[in-house]
């Protein structure tokens, strides 16, 4: 762990989340370790998360270890113990709930994908914008960027490692819809989510490859599947990835799956896979990267892990290589554990905490900002208009 300096206490940070599920979870984790592990400039106190449920907003509050629980999440963004609104509610609410907070003079942080359209991601990068001229931070909760594995990448991208790229090849595949008497939960409607595979999985993976390449994609041509149209209405609370449904049967508004091609600004040639689908597969959010001088690949469900291929070593011993990514010169790392003692998906939201503290205390422009997530809403909204159009290639605007 960092050495703390003992002398002077940081000022703290309220923190005022809505949304107590999965997210809302994993969010809690991040904000009440960061505190312990890094030497922070501003000390996060998880003052109050909110929910419309009382029973159940209370019962995370104790949970999670939030001072205060609010049903009523307007109360929640205009609290004096709250200056930074964490939004972890379905896509139907980033934008009312974030632009109120950033309204309210408050710093936000945003769960992914930014919002369920182009318009209302506008929006929301215009209050961010404005905001940002009053000195408060907006960022979009694109967690995988913190991975040391994935920082560590970029900075091997950034250095030059690479040359010029040639292909960006991302996957993101999970199963938890094989089953067809899986429910109809909100993940699975169009007016709560926006999208399905989509925008839940496909925004990860565009952000990462735009991230990774630091350049955006220009066009997209893509094919997009519903594979069960109908399925049994939830019955009762769904926590998660997990739910019972009854006898009654409604009607999927989203996409199982996205396949989509794309091109980069700078040339080079991405590809996407986005599925619920994909029976055995967990979490698996893979990439590869190509580039003239080496290439790069990496796998979420082996996350302390990056394989680098440096193609000016000499053909007979390049190969590639397997970089524990848990040295103390990694992103992140330092911190933590000694070299070899691996981390885990929980740690990106605590990563994504410090990132963020910093910014705020920093004054520094927050990465990925909300401009940068209302960018990957449009190419979101390109694959689906080239999806309609049976994969017509479709340019993305600026
Ligand atoms: C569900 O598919 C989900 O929880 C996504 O919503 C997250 O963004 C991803 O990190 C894991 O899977």
């Amino acid at each position: 762990m960092e050495q703390r300096d003992s002398e002077a206490a940081p000022p703290t940070l309220g923190i005022g989340m809505v949304g107590y599920a999965f997210m809302g979870a994993a969010h809690s984790q991040g904000w009440r370790t960061v505190g312990r592990v890094f030497d922070l400039p501003l000390r996060p106190v998880l003052a109050a998360i909110g929910g419309r449920d009382a029973a159940a907003v209370r019962a995370a509050a104790d949970r999670h270890g939030w001072a205060a629980a609010e049903t009523d999440w307007r109360a929640l963004v205009t609290r004096d113990d709250v200056q930074l609104v964490d939004v972890c509610t379905p896509g139907d609410s980033h934008a009312e709930i974030a632009i109120a907070a950033l309204e309210a003079g408050k710093h936000v942080l945003c769960e992914k994908p930014l919002a369920n359209s182009v318009a209302e991601a506008e929006a929301m990068a215009s209050a961010a914008e404005r905001a940002a001229a009053r000195g408060q931070v907006a960022m979009v909760g694109f967690n995988y960027r913190r991975v040391p594995a994935i920082a560590y990448a970029r900075r091997l991208i950034a250095d030059g490692r690479l040359g010029a790229l040639r292909h960006v090849r991302v996957t993101y595949l999970q199963d938890w819809l094989v089953d067809p008497e899986f429910p109809l939960t909100w993940r699975l409607e169009r007016e709560h989510a926006g999208s399905g595979a989509l925008g839940d999985l496909g925004a990860h993976a565009v952000d990462l490859a735009q991230y990774l390449a630091g350049e955006p994609l220009v066009g997209v041509s893509a094919l997009t599947e519903t594979f069960v149209r109908e399925r049994p209405l939830l019955a009762g609370a769904s926590t998660g990835l997990s739910a019972s449904g009854g006898a009654a049967r409604g009607q999927v508004t989203v996409d199982d799956a996205a396949l989509f091609t794309g091109r980069l600004a700078s040339g080079a040639l991405a590809s996407f896979e986005a599925t619920r689908m994909a029976s055995g597969r967990k979490n698996a959010l893979r990439l590869e990267i190509n580039g003239e001088l080496g290439s790069l690949a990496f796998d979420l469900e082996r996350l302390n892990e990056l394989s680098f291929h440096d193609n000016t070593e000499p053909a007979a011993s390049a190969g590639f290589r397997r970089i524990l990514v848990t040295e103390a010169d990694h992103p992140y790392l330092a911190a933590w554990w000694p070299p070899g003692h691996a981390l885990g998906y929980e740690h990106t939201f605590t990563h994504q905490a410090h990132d963020l503290v910093h910014a705020i205390a920093e004054g520094t422009a927050p990465a990925p900002s909300f401009a940068e997530g209302l960018q990957v809403q449009r190419v979101l909204a390109a694959v689906e208009e080239s999806a309609e159009k049976n994969a017509v290639y479709t340019p993305i605007p600026l």
